[in-house]
């Protein structure tokens, strides 16, 4: 994902207050030890997460509480006319179980 140049303080605080229903819908679909990394020389977010083996997100875009959060986050990041944020997969080239 990317964010806006001059909100990195803003993206942080925003996230340091997630809205409890967004970070209970994410554990109860089985997304558990997530992180998001910026790269404050290209503005790139890399996140990361784990998925219980009974993970359930094949439909977590449509859930209304991520909605309003990608609204909530669109003035920051850069977003897709839907505002859901623009995201670009990542080839692995190393994997070390
Ligand atoms: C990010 C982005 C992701 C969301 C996390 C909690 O800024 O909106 O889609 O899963 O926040």
């Amino acid at each position: 994902m990317k964010l806006l140049p001059g909100f990195e303080e803003e993206y942080k605080k925003r996230h340091d207050e997630i809205w409890p229903e967004l970070s209970k819908l994410l554990s109860e679909r089985g997304v558990y030890d997530y992180s998001i990394f910026l790269d404050e020389e290209t503005m790139s977010l890399f996140a990361v997460q784990k998925l219980k083996d009974d993970a359930n997100v094949d439909h977590l875009t449509v859930e209304p509480i991520l909605r309003k959060w990608w609204d909530y986050m669109a003035d920051i990041m850069e977003t897709n006319p839907d505002n859901s944020p623009v995201e670009k997969p990542l080839k692995e080239v190393f994997h070390m179980e």
